[in-house]
């Protein structure tokens, strides 16, 4: 194992942690966490299902094989899939004007002109990722389950996000604890196909190659609040840049409501703030806009204190240590 080897040190010889040095590494990233086990965790949707429990298995089995440069495993998806897919894109459809944000309502339409997605059937990966590579050469790789912090934010670092394959429990269509393919799909790719939040995620990737193990957590902290959970203010009214709300109908009501708290977004105060993880938020954070987030991110990751820097060579796919001076 890779991680366990190479581990690099500053001049100060202080030691800091392994972290893929070309989008190939990449295949060293795939350490899943367990959390939200239909097999043993009563709270998932799919508990105690057999069926269902074998086809994520199924599914999870044929991601896990991925290597960097593998085509992309076409899924047949079954027709129930396929029915919980269409139950959930039209019931979120009527949110849309109301609760979600621009960017999210352009980029949906795009999707939808093209035929990538509609409600009618789940898409195969390789023709979103056509589609992103063309946005914001943003690539979605599958991946078996919830990935470590660590290693999900790597990936994000070389703009490829790791996405489940498996869909949610039929029985709860319209909230899932854990991550599934609709809500990747339906939350994170309109998303990714903003530059904004392009930009945004690989910068929280970048700033989390070779981080410490506090600095991940609050890396985390923060990818969680804004690209899971996000609002932005339009015309005075709240809506959802974030994914985990995009995909999730009565949590996307709940957040723009007056019911939870809403703060301003701040990376420095989002880093430390605490977070629920099985149920709605009962605190989220409110970004001006897409890019006054991303400004504020970038204030924040100056003066995170590192003794070395990073370059992201997209050309080449490979990141280089540098010096700090
Ligand atoms: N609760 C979200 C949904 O139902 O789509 C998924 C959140 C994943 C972090
Ligand atoms: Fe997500």
């Amino acid at each position: 194992d890779l991680k366990n080897i190479s581990i690099y040190k500053s001049d100060k010889g202080e030691e800091i942690p392994w972290f893929p040095r070309h989008i190939s590494e990449l295949d060293q990233c795939s350490k899943c966490v367990t959390k939200y086990e239909p097999t043993t965790d009563p709270r998932h949707p799919g508990h105690g299902d057999a069926t269902y429990i074998a086809r994520r298995q199924f599914l999870n089995d044929q991601a896990v094989n991925f290597r960097h440069g593998d085509p992309i495993p076409y899924v047949e998806y079954t027709k129930e899939e396929h029915a919980t897919w269409k139950a959930v894109y039209e019931k979120l459809k009527t949110l849309h004007e109301s609760h979600t944000c621009l960017s999210y309502r352009k980029n949906l339409k795009m999707l939808e002109e093209e035929g990538v997605l509609t409600a009618e059937k789940i898409p195969q990966i390789v023709d979103v990722n056509k589609y992103l590579m063309r946005k914001t050469g943003f690539m979605l790789r599958p991946c078996s389950g919830l990935l470590s912090a660590r290693d999900f934010l790597a990936s994000l670092a070389y703009r490829v996000f790791q996405t489940t394959t498996y869909l949610r429990h039929h029985g709860s269509p319209h909230h899932s604890p854990e991550p599934d393919l609709v809500h990747e799909l339906l939350g994170h790719v309109p998303m990714f196909s903003d530059p904004l939040i392009a930009q945004m995620s690989q910068d929280i990737g970048l700033m989390s190659l070779g981080a410490t193990d506090d600095q991940i957590e609050k890396l985390a902290t923060v990818y969680w609040f804004i690209i899971e959970f996000g609002l932005c203010r339009e015309d005075g009214k709240l809506k959802a840049i974030g994914a985990g709300l995009l995909s999730a109908y009565g949590e996307l009501m709940h957040a723009c409501s007056d019911v939870p708290d809403h703060k301003e977004f701040d990376p420095r105060v989002t880093a430390v703030q605490t977070y629920e993880d099985s149920d709605y938020q009962p605190l989220y954070f409110v970004a001006h806009s897409l890019q006054d987030a991303l400004i504020k991110l970038r204030e924040y990751a100056s003066s995170m204190p590192r003794s070395y820097g990073v370059i992201y060579d997209p050309l080449t796919q490979s990141v280089r240590l540098i010096k700090k001076v």
